[in-house]
């Protein structure tokens, strides 16, 4: 039987994979991360691997909040991992060590505040995807009526949400005379610092006024921008792995070469040496969030959508389809960058250098993976674009058939009529929506706009946003995906 890759066997792992420089008995934890799951694991996690031979007291301990699957796959091998890294040229494979140890927080609560609460602990870091922080837009706080944040709150000393585990381990440092760590999102929420610390205040707050205001004052909530693709990881890319390693590693990671990570210079105490690792550190983030939503993800969600209806699975197969690549380099370029403002210069590098990101064959991102949970991805991605054009009297054809891609999609029946296995925490509202309408085109829009975590009410009452989805709308179902980002490009 083949061996499996832990301390143990490392010094098997075949000669041309790379393996972290340090001695790992020596590495302290001093992260703990809420939602130890491939993105994670392929981007901060990488980061941290190399800056741990400079100062090894930043070990990450990884905490999944919801599947134990991470978990389950990684502790007998005592957290280490590959991640595969794949560009035209090939596939390198490099072991990261900086995963010390791994909890499950539903079966594992009390260690997992343990942890938290233990003054090595300096720093709790988040990819728990956007649905994972229950914050209301419309109201921009905590949406204390999400089932699981009222089940927390109603007995806050064993939560299970990010925000409810959080604060019970705040709470505990605050009575043992313990410095606060600093919490820091790396999720893809605009403004994700200020989200953070809106939930984290709002839910202290409602359970006690005094601990709300000490996390107030006290607590640190730096904005990150973080950026690498991941696709899920294959069985394909496990056999890889193993291939490659000469070792089986049940739970392999995959990404591009490319990885950037901006974070605000914002930390309680010592913040970790994340430039050894190739982060850089600023005073404002924000300029490079919204770049990076607007014309990175904004550009993925609307491929993820047409692209899905035209029959591509991959990313890099809707780029290769000429229609398709014209109608994001148009969208970028007449409808998106106008809304930023960068340096001279700055967003044409940047869209040239995501093509060629998007373009890589060897990565097989599904379009499928990035089409989950729309509805609280648009509003960051394309709606807010929507939104300034709108105001400023500006065209939307582009991102207005992005959005009428996606009410096809979330409606659940392609074009011809095959269902799509929708994945979102909305998908209820979508069923109703697309109930309701009867069929009818008019009513489905109608039905869809009326969703106000999505649509702001600008946009909802726009009547020129309304005009143009209906015409968008109609060239899709009528001429198909393809024509119409012709039409629309
Ligand atoms: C993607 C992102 O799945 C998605 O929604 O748009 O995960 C994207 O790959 C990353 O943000 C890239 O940094």
């Amino acid at each position: 039987m083949m061996e499996t890759l832990s301390p143990k066997t490392i010094d098997e792992v075949r000669g041309h994979v790379h393996r972290y420089a340090y001695d790992r008995s020596t590495i302290r934890p001093g992260i703990v991360h809420l939602g130890i799951g491939a993105f994670h694991r392929a981007h901060q996690a990488v980061v941290v691997d190399d800056l741990l031979s400079e100062d090894p007291s930043w070990g990450i301990v990884g905490a999944s909040l919801r599947r134990p699957d991470t978990k389950d796959a990684l502790a007998p091998q005592d957290g280490l991992y590959s991640l595969l890294v794949r560009d035209g040229g090939g596939t390198s494979a490099r072991i990261i060590g900086s995963v010390v140890s791994l909890l499950d927080a539903r079966r594992e609560r009390d260690a997992l505040l343990e942890r938290l609460a233990d003054p090595l602990t300096r720093l709790v870091s988040l990819t728990i995807t956007e649905k994972g922080y229950c914050y209301n837009a419309v109201t921009s706080s905590l949406d204390e009526t999400h089932p699981e944040i009222a089940a927390d709150l109603a007995d806050a000393r064993n939560p299970s949400t990010a925000a409810g585990l959080i604060v019970e381990a705040l709470r505990r440092r605050r009575n043992a005379g313990i410095a606060p760590f600093t919490v820091m999102s790396c999720d893809n929420l605009p403004n994700n610092g200020r989200v953070t610390a809106r939930i984290v205040t709002d839910f202290a707050e409602a359970i006690d006024p005094a601990l709300g205001a000490w996390v107030r004052t006290n607590v640190a909530f730096p904005g990150t921008m973080i950026d690498r693709i991941v696709p899920a990881t294959t069985d394909a890319d496990r056999a890889e792995a193993l291939e490659m390693l000469g070792l089986e590693d049940r739970w392999p990671v995959v990404a591009e070469p490319f990885l950037q990570w901006v974070v605000e210079d914002r930390f309680n105490g010592r913040r970790p040496p994340l430039e050894l690792g190739g982060a850089q550190f600023a005073t404002d983030v924000l300029p490079y969030e919204r770049m990076k939503l607007r014309m990175l993800n904004g550009a993925h969600s609307m491929m993820a959508y047409l692209g899905y209806l035209a029959g591509h699975e991959y990313v890099s197969q809707v780029v290769a389809d000429p229609p398709f690549r014209r109608f994001i380099e148009g969208a970028w370029d007449a409808e998106i960058a106008p809304t930023l403002t960068m340096p001279p210069g700055v967003l044409e590098d940047y869209a040239a250098a995501l093509m060629k990101r998007f373009s890589n064959p060897a990565l097989k991102h599904r379009t499928y993976q990035i089409a989950m949970d729309g509805s609280q991805k648009l509003p960051q991605r394309l709606v807010g674009t929507i939104a300034d054009r709108l105001r400023r009297g500006l065209p939307v054809d582009r991102l207005a058939l992005g959005i009428a891609a996606w009410i096809t999609y979330a409606r659940g029946t392609d074009m011809q009529g095959k269902q799509i296995d929708v994945q979102d925490p909305h998908r209820e509202d979508f069923v109703i929506a697309a109930g309701r309408a009867l069929g009818d085109p008019e009513a489905l829009l109608d039905n869809f706009l009326k969703l106000d975590r999505i649509f702001t009410e600008d946009v909802r009452n726009s009547r020129h946003f309304r005009r143009t989805l209906a015409a968008q709308y109609e060239t899709l179902h009528q001429l198909g995906p393809a024509e119409a980002a012709r039409r629309a490009a």
